[in-house]
C-alpha cells in the first residue's frame, strides 16, 4: 500500500494540476490503507468482542449461556469509512454521474461501513445480524447508484469511456460482494478462523485498492477523454479575477 501511494504521487507529479483529480484521490486510498495495515500490524486497532451464546442441552437440563470472545479489527472500519467514499467518487466521476447521485452514493457507502462496525461488535445474533441487514441493504444502494445510474450517465461518454467504465465497474461489484461474504463467514457466524480473516481481507484489499488504481490510472492517462480537466482554483490557485483580498478597502 506504501509503494503504491508513492507510485500514485508520482504519477500525479507527472501530470498537469488539472489532470490530477484521479491521481490524488487514488493515492489518498492507499495512504489510509497503508496507515490501516501499519496499526493492525503494530497491535493498535485490534480489540475483543464479547458475545453471549445460548447453549441448549438434552436431557432436560437447562439451557447455559456462555460467553465467548473473539478479535475485531476495527482500524479496518476506519479505513474504509475514508476509502469506499474515495473509491466511489472515482468510479462516479469517471461514469459522469450528477452531483445529487453522487451523494446519495456516498452517503449510502457511510451507512454501509458503520452499521458494518455495530454489526462487529454485536453482543448476539440480534444486534450482529440486525445491524448486516442495515448494512446490506446500504450497499443495495450504492449498487443501484454505480452500476444502474453510473452506467446510464456514461452512456454520454466516448466508446472507450464506456467500455472502462463498465469493466471498472464490474471488477469493483465483484470484490466489494466478496466483503460481506467473508465478514458473515468470520465476525458473523465465526465459521472461519481470525486469520482466515486476516488473510481473506488482504488479498480483497490489494486488488481492491492499489491493482484498481494502477488499473483507473494507467488506463486514465492513456484515453485524455476520461479526465475531467480542473482548471480555476483547483489548478490556479485564487489568482486576479477570482478574489481580490482587500479590494473594498482601495474603493
Ligand atoms: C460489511 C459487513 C456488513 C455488510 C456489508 C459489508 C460491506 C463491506 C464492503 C467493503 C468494501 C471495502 C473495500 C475496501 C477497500 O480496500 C461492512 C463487510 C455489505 C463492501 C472496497
Amino acid at each position: 500500500m506504501g509503494l503504491s501511494s508513492l507510485a500514485f504521487y508520482g504519477m500525479a507529479y507527472r501530470v498537469p494540476a488539472s489532470k490530477r483529480l484521479f491521481h490524488i484521490l487514488t493515492a489518498f486510498i492507499t495512504t489510509f490503507a497503508f496507515l490501516s495495515y501499519f496499526a493492525m500490524a503494530s497491535g493498535d486497532g485490534i480489540n475483543l468482542r464479547s458475545s453471549t451464546e445460548t447453549i441448549s442441552h438434552k436431557h432436560g437440563l437447562p439451557d447455559t449461556t456462555e460467553i465467548t470472545h473473539r478479535e475485531i479489527y476495527y482500524a479496518r472500519y476506519i479505513d474504509w469509512s475514508l476509502t469506499t467514499p474515495l473509491l466511489l467518487l472515482d468510479l462516479a466521476l469517471l461514469a459522469g454521474l450528477n452531483g445529487a447521485n453522487i451523494l446519495v452514493a456516498i452517503v449510502a457507502d457511510i451507512i454501509m461501513i458503520m452499521t458494518g462496525l455495530f454489526a462487529s461488535y454485536g453482543k448476539n445474533d440480534g444486534q450482529k445480524w440486525g445491524w448486516y441487514t442495515w448494512a446490506c441493504i446500504a450497499y443495495l444502494v450504492i449498487i443501484y447508484q454505480i452500476v444502474f445510474n453510473g452506467r446510464n450517465a456514461a452512456l454520454n461518454k466516448d466508446s472507450k469511456t464506456k467500455a472502462f467504465f463498465a469493466a471498472l465497474a464490474a471488477f469493483t461489484f465483484v470484490l466489494w460482494t466478496v466483503y460481506p461474504i467473508i465478514w458473515g463467514l468470520a465476525e458473523g457466524a465465526e465459521l472461519v478462523s481470525v486469520d482466515a480473516e486476516i488473510i481473506g481481507y488482504a488479498i480483497l484489499d490489494i486488488l481492491a485498492k492499489p491493482v484498481f488504481g494502477f488499473w483507473l490510472l494507467f488506463t486514465h492517462d492513456s484515453m485524455s477523454s476520461t479526465s475531467p480537466s480542473l482548471d480555476g482554483f483547483w489548478s490556479e490557485g485564487w489568482g486576479a479575477g477570482q478574489l481580490r483580498v482587500g479590494d473594498d478597502d482601495e474603493a
